[in-house]
């Protein structure tokens, strides 16, 4: 799909006048570090090659109009009645951005309108962050066209604020660091209490690699139940531990933990840690030996999340299951869990025979089809047009 085409073609069609620019962001897979960002930990995601694209036009009063590929209708708000509570619906994600943008400096009093039409080709509900594509080109196209001069570290601090406030989900800052800092054929390392990003090339074409996503169309939402309650889970257990996060507790802290807290809390808190340190060790073995030795880390990480942060579900559970089984170098859920997909770390020559093994073992389970498809490392968000 080309999106950024799409969605200058769509503008002109919706508006009847042609675009002044377009703009994409990419969707992620995260490789491993879950549910550590808003424990303030660290991150190992990379941007794929699906994206999603805003053609933008200007206009002369202080309406914000969107329309997209993906809603019949479009939404538009004149910006001085932008509040969080104002939008909803998909809407929320791009004018929530809009608003964001005011939160964190932007003169948005002293800014006309624009208008925008989306289109995108990350799946949505699949735990390849659709939502952050959508805030990440937004963010980038509203900077550059208003001239604020944001950076891309705050650029990801107005998505996530967006979601936080607007949308509502209690999401943490790594979906949109890495659409907006990923590079091509690399991970961004991110420490999620400084910041610090480190771009570290993967090199698994080099290698002969295939990172396949086993999308099992079970839905997730991040804005209902499972994921605040986790939240809120490692909050308490941190500060139960005197700890300000989880951030600041390590493995050999565990011992000491599981005498202070109760049963749920503690595994919940050792996911965290544990996967702390999986995500430290992954990336440290990924610069030493190469991406074909990360494997066990993945597995270690799934294990963790179905068993002690219980985020899985079965047809998670069997995607990775299948995938090792057939020789995947090293498989897990990827995202914030409840449904979405799966990742498995292929040596190319195993893509057909694992693909024909999870769909064949979904089909016996009475499970939906899952989609599985290679995602390769892209490049964060850009100006295309
Ligand atoms: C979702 C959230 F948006 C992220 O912030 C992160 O917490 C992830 O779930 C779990 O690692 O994608």
């Amino acid at each position: 799909m080309n999106e950024v085409a799409d969605a200058m073609h769509g503008f002109a069609e919706w508006y009847g006048r042609a675009p002044i620019g377009a703009w994409s962001a990419p969707g992620r897979v995260n490789l491993i570090g879950e549910h550590t960002d808003y424990n303030d930990g660290f991150v190992f995601p990379f941007a794929i090659d699906h994206r999603t694209a805003v053609a933008l036009g200007d206009r002369d009063d202080r309406v914000v109009r969107v329309a997209s590929s993906f809603a019949p209708e479009a939404v538009e708000i004149h910006l001085d009645e932008l509040t969080p509570d104002a939008v909803d619906g998909w809407a929320a994600y791009p004018l929530g951005v809009a608003w964001a943008l005011g939160e964190h400096g932007a003169d948005l009093p002293h800014v006309r309108g624009v208008d925008l039409y989306i289109t995108s080709s990350v799946p949505i509900g699949a735990g390849l962050s659709s939502s952050a594509a959508i805030e990440c080109a937004v963010a980038v196209a509203l900077d550059e066209h208003w001239g604020l001069g944001f950076d891309r570290p705050t650029l990801a601090k107005v998505g996530q604020l967006a979601e936080n406030r607007v949308v509502g989900a209690p999401t943490g800052i790594m979906d949109q660091s890495a659409s907006l800092l990923g590079e091509a054929d690399a991970g961004v390392f991110l420490d999620c209490r400084s910041l610090d990003a480190d771009v570290i090339p993967l090199g698994f074409s080099a290698d002969g690699l295939t990172l396949l996503v086993i999308d099992t169309k079970v839905e997730h939402a991040h804005a209902s139940g499972g994921y605040a309650a986790r939240r809120a889970s490692c909050e308490a257990g941190a500060a139960a531990l005197g700890a300000d996060s989880l951030r600041d507790l390590r493995p050999d802290d565990l011992e000491r933990a599981a005498g202070l807290l109760d049963d749920e809390t503690f595994r919940r808190v050792r996911h965290v840690v544990t996967e702390d340190q999986r995500v430290l060790d992954t990336v440290r073995t990924l610069r030493e030996q190469g991406p074909g030795a990360i494997g066990p880390f993945l597995d270690a990480s799934h294990v963790s999340m179905r068993d002690d942060f219980e985020i899985s579900v079965p047809e998670l559970d069997l995607a990775v299951a299948t995938a090792q089984a057939n020789g995947a170098i090293g498989a897990r859920m990827t995202g914030g869990g409840f449904g979405g997909s799966a990742i498995a770390l292929v040596i190319d020559g195993l893509v057909p025979v694992i693909t024909r093994e999870v769909l064949a073992a979904f089909a016996e389970h009475g499970y939906r089809e899952p989609s599985i498809f290679a995602v390769h490392p892209s490049q964060g968000a850009r100006r295309d047009a």
